[in-house]
C-alpha cells in the first residue's frame, strides 16, 4: 500500500523539513495551508510541484473532515499551531482554538473517517514549564507557564485520550526547541542570527533582547523530523521526549553568534524589558534516553554548528542589502 502523508502546518519550519524527508522516503505528500492575502510558501517553494496542497484551517471542523476523507492518508502529522509563545499572551483565545482545540478537530475528523490512520501530534517541552524535575523525561509532570503551553498540554492529553478511547495509533512527540535557517524571525535564535548579520553588514546598530539567562535544549529541526516519522513506524503508539540532552543560555547563543562575525556582543546587545515574558520558563533540558534506545534516534548537529549555520545563512541572505562601503570591504576581504 502506498504511504500517503498529510501534514498540517506544511508552510512552517518543521513542515518544510518533514515534507522533504517524506518525499525522500517515497511518500505521496499532501499539505494544508491557510488562506491569506499573500502566499506563505517561502519555505516550500522548491517542493510545490512534488506535493499536493490543500487550503484548510484548523479552526474549521468540516473542512478538516472533508480533507481527510479526500486524501485518505496513512499518516497525519499535525504541525499547525499558533506556535509563538510570546504572542500567546496577546491572543490566548485564538491560541487555545488553534493550538489546543485544533488537535481535537483533527482527531475527530480522523475518527469519523478511518481510525486506522496514524496520527502524530507536535507536543512541546513548553508543557513542562515550571519544571519539577531536571532533566525532563516522558514521566515529568507538566506545569505550563504560557497560554501556548496550556493549549499544547490540552492537545497532548487529547491525543492520549483518543488513543485510549478509540484504540487509535496517536502519538505525542514532546519536542524541545529546534531551530534552523528556516526558523521564524520572531523566535530568539533567528532573531539573533538575523540581528547579528544586520549589524555586521551595517544595516543595524543594536539588537534588543529580553532574558539572556533562560536556558534551552536547542537542536536542529532537520534532525527532529526524522524522530516524528520514527514514532509512527513503531509497533505501538508511544509518546517520546526528543531533545539533545544539552542546555545553553540565550546568552551563549548570543556569544557564539557575534563571535562568528568577529564582533563583541556587549557593544550591540540592549536588554529591553519589552521582551521579558509575564511568566518565564527558566530551564529546559531533555532526557532523550527513551528515544535513543527505542527509536534509535540521535541528533546529528551540534549547538555550535547550528548557531554558525544560522548566522552564515543570514549573512548570505542579507549581503545584497549591505551598505555600499561594506560591500566593497567584503569583496576585498
Ligand atoms: P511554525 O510557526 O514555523 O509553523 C506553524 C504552522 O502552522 C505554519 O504552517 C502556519 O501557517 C500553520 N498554522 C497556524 N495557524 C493555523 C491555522 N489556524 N490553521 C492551519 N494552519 C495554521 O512552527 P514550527 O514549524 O516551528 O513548529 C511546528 C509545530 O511543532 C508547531 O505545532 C509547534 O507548536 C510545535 N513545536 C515546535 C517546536 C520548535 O522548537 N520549533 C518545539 C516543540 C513543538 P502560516 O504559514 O500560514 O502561518
Ligand atoms: P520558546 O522560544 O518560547 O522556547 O518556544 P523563543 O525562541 O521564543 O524563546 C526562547 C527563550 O528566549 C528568551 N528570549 C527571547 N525570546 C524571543 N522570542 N525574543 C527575544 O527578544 C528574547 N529575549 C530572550 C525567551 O524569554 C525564552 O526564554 C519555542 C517555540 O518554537 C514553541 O512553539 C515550542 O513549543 C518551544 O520552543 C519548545
Amino acid at each position: 500500500m502506498a504511504n500517503i502523508a498529510l501534514i498540517t502546518g506544511i508552510t512552517g519550519q518543521d513542515g518544510s523539513y518533514l515534507a522533504e524527508f517524506l518525499l525522500d522516503k517515497g511518500y505521496e505528500v499532501h499539505g494544508c495551508y491557510r488562506r491569506s492575502s499573500t502566499n506563505s510558501f517561502e519555505r516550500i517553494h522548491h517542493l510545490v510541484d512534488k506535493i499536493e496542497l490543500h487550503c484548510t484551517d484548523l479552526l474549521d471542523q468540516a473542512s478538516m473532515e472533508r480533507l481527510v476523507r479526500k486524501v485518505m492518508p496513512t499518516e497525519v502529522y499535525n504541525l499547525a499551531a499558533q506556535s509563538f509563545v510570546g504572542s500567546s499572551w496577546d491572543q490566548p483565545i485564538l491560541t487555545g482554538e488553534v493550538t489546543g482545540l485544533g488537535v481535537t478537530r483533527l482527531l475527530e475528523a480522523i475518527r469519523q473517517v478511518d481510525t486506522s490512520i496514524r496520527f502524530y501530534q507536535a507536543s512541546s517541552s513548553e508543557m513542562f514549564g515550571k519544571v519539577h524535575e531536571t532533566p525532563q523525561r516522558e514521566t515529568t509532570p507538566f506545569h505550563p507557564r504560557s497560554p501556548y503551553g496550556v493549549a499544547k498540554a490540552y492537545g497532548h492529553w487529547m491525543t492520549v485520550n483518543y488513543r485510549e478511547s478509540y484504540d487509535m495509533f496517536a502519538c505525542g512527540g514532546i519536542l524541545f526547541n529546534h531551530e534552523s535557517p528556516r526558523r521564524g524571525l520572531e523566535f530568539v535564535t533567528r532573531k539573533i542570527s538575523d540581528g547579528v548579520a544586520r549589524i555586521k553588514l551595517g544595516l543595524a546598530n543594536e539588537l534588543r533582547l529580553g532574558n539572556l539567562d533562560a536556558c534551552r535544549d536547542w537542536g536542529f529541526a532537520g534532525d527532529y523530523v526524522e524522530a516524528m516519522w520514527l514514532m509512527l513506524q513503531q509497533d505501538a503508539p508511544i509518546d517520546y521526549v526528543i531533545g539533545t540532552g544539552e542546555t545553553y543560555r540565550v546568552g551563549d547563543f548570543v556569544q557564539i553568534a557575534f563571535d562568528r562575525v568577529g564582533l563583541k556582543w556587549e557593544d550591540h546587545v540592549v536588554i529591553d524589558p519589552k521582551f521579558y515574558r509575564p511568566a518565564e520558563v527558566e530551564l529546559l533540558l531533555a532526557d532523550p534516553a527513551k528515544a535513543q534506545t527505542e527509536l534509535n534516534w540521535k541528533p546529528k548537529m551540534s549547538f555550535q554548528k547550528l548557531v554558525e549555520e544560522m548566522v552564515d545563512h543570514d549573512m548570505q541572505r542579507l549581503a545584497g542589502f549591505a551598505k555600499p562601503e561594506l560591500k566593497v570591504m567584503r569583496k576585498s576581504a
